[in-house]
């Protein structure tokens, strides 16, 4: 039976090439999309292939994509590869898409999540032409229901000037009814407190609302979101969350947490923050909540034994293992998960009210606590900085979390200055690696930079910060925040021409042996 139920809309149906066609160049398209889930899949394919053939012809034909945040090789990697995004925003993490922005060829702005809908509705990106959005079903009345992501949805419905609408009937139509989305936003000077007491509070409605005569396209699919598989924690992301657990024990110690049920969690997505979450499985904590962004494997078990109550978030992140137990059972999860729009689950109202604990992963931390989540080498972006800001500065307590060292050994994440700051020292409160975890709370400069030389770097690494450290004491015309300003920039020019691992081991051992 059609998903379609609403007459009108049933009118407009065509296929995914028709719809496409509508799309002129030069346009504005916000997408649905967040962490591989709900995003449209035979559109963007079918206007990656008419971009490419106007390329073919020599036309030109690019347009700006806008989405809730990383995609999906059908959408990201199909549009990058045709050379057919102007500008990208405000996240991804799809490879052909960051070879793109880090050889020039789309601007991408990379700004915290939360921000997004603001930003949209004062304008700041310019006009927003189309939306082009997954849905789960369309009933009667023409309400939408959402799919497993809700991202900047309703924002893209609000906005936009025409919407295409993608049915995918491979969304389990059992998610009807775990969507919460408030409509009850209001610019300043107008705008209400957001009454989110708890982190399981409904305040919303379950459906997306699109004025139907801006619809100019229905397009019916069946096809599956992502869905990558995690890999099982390593003994490096074991360690990691060891640390963080031995750590949450001493917080409830010193009163400091609520204990068993601890505060609402937020998890970074990745490995690492998958094997935080097993560990909490593992470990004596019960009852608790989660209000987080992406909801991965490991809160689908800590919902399965009662670990975790509910869990609050804008998007699914599952593997298919994970997706298959989530499609059995979801009867069972329907009333403990909330997806809200990320102008909600990252709202720094919300996160500062609820004093969540924000664990989130990093490309490197310098000795004084500024955190890099973005660029490697500092020009080269990898993925954005997503979440990370809204919930890090937010955060009852918020977790840094990397491996000591990158690239087999080759790099340091502990630097005497990060190459790009995300995070600043104001806003980092826990560092963590493998090898230990620095508590920064309350520190000076000089405090911290010797607390995360002792606990966070490696051993390798730990001389020559050392070193840099104590000369910098010496000499820095500054004693607040100890600097050798050239020195501590050439500390990753270093490795900048390494494109071979050969010439990244020449550096480590010099880098080992000066
Ligand atoms: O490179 O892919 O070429 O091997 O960076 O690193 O170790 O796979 O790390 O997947 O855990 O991601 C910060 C990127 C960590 C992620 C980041 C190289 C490394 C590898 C990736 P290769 P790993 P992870 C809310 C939270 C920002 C958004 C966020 C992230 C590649 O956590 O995107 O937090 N965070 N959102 O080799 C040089 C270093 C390096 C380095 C790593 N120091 N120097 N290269 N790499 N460290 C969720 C959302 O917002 C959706």
């Amino acid at each position: 039976m059609s998903r379609i139920l609403n007459k009108a809309l049933r009118s407009k149906i065509m296929s995914g090439e028709e719809a496409a066609a509508l799309i002129p160049t030069d346009v504005n398209v916000g997408m649905s999309g967040f962490t591989g889930s709900g995003y449209p899949k035979e559109v963007p394919r079918a206007l990656a292939m008419q971009i490419a053939r106007a390329h073919i012809e020599g036309k030109p034909f690019q347009i700006g994509v806008w989405t809730g945040a990383s995609t999906a090789p059908e959408l990201d990697g199909a549009l990058a590869m045709a050379d057919a995004m102007r500008l990208r925003l405000p996240y991804q993490s799809e490879p052909v898409t960051r070879k793109r922005i880090n050889a020039g060829d789309i601007e991408y702005v990379d700004l915290h999540l939360s921000h997004v809908p603001q930003y949209v509705g004062y304008g700041f990106f310019g006009k927003l032409d189309f939306a082009i959005v997954e849905v789960t079903a369309i009933r009667e009345d023409g309400r939408l229901i959402p799919a497993s992501s809700l991202g900047n949805n309703k924002t893209w419905l609000d906005h936009a000037e025409k919407v295409i609408l993608e049915v995918n009937s491979w969304q389990n139509e059992k998610l009807e009814g775990m969507h919460d989305i408030f409509y009850q936003t209001a610019d300043p000077p107008n705008r209400q407190p957001i009454p989110i007491i708890h982190a399981y509070d409904r305040i919303g409605v379950p459906y997306l609302r699109c004025d139907p005569s801006k619809v100019v396209a229905v397009v019916e699919t069946n096809e599956h979101d992502r869905n990558s598989p995690f890999s099982p924690p390593n003994e490096i992301s074991s360690r990691i969350a060891d640390h963080i657990l031995d750590f949450l024990e001493h917080e409830v110690r010193k009163g400091r947490l609520p204990d068993k049920t601890l505060l609402p969690l937020q998890s970074g997505v990745g490995n690492i923050a998958n094997a935080v979450l097993i560990g909490l499985q593992k470990s004596r904590f019960e009852g608790m909540t989660s209000y987080t962004e992406v909801i991965q494997d490991g809160m689908l078990d800590m919902l399965d034994t009662g670990t975790l109550l509910s869990a609050s978030a804008t998007a699914f992140s599952l593997s298919p293992k994970a997706l298959e137990r989530f499609n059995q059972n979801i009867d069972f999860y329907h009333d403990k998960i909330i997806l809200r729009s990320q102008g909600i689950s990252n709202h720094p109202e919300v996160i500062r009210r609820l004093g969540v604990i924000a664990m989130n992963g990093m490309v490197e931390a310098d000795i004084y606590g500024n955190v890099n989540s973005t660029h490697i080498m500092g020009t080269k972006i990898q993925n954005g900085v997503g979440g990370s800001g809204d919930f890090a500065r937010n955060a009852f307590l918020s977790f840094f979390m990397t491996p000591s060292t990158a690239k087999n050994g080759a790099i340091s994440a502990i630097v005497p200055m990060v190459s790009h700051v995300d995070h600043t020292e104001h806003d980092t409160q826990i560092i963590v690696t493998e090898h230990g975890l620095a508590d920064l709370r309350g520190l000076s400069p000089k405090q911290r930079a010797r607390l995360i030389i002792d606990k966070c770097a490696h051993p390798d690494y730990k001389p020559a910060l050392d070193e840099y450290f104590h000369r910098a004491l010496a000499m820095s015309p500054g004693k607040q925040t100890p600097h050798l300003l050239e020195e501590a920039f050439s500390w990753h020019t270093r490795f900048i021409a390494t494109d071979d691992m050969q010439l990244h081991n020449h550096n480590h051992n010099h880098l080992i042996s000066s």
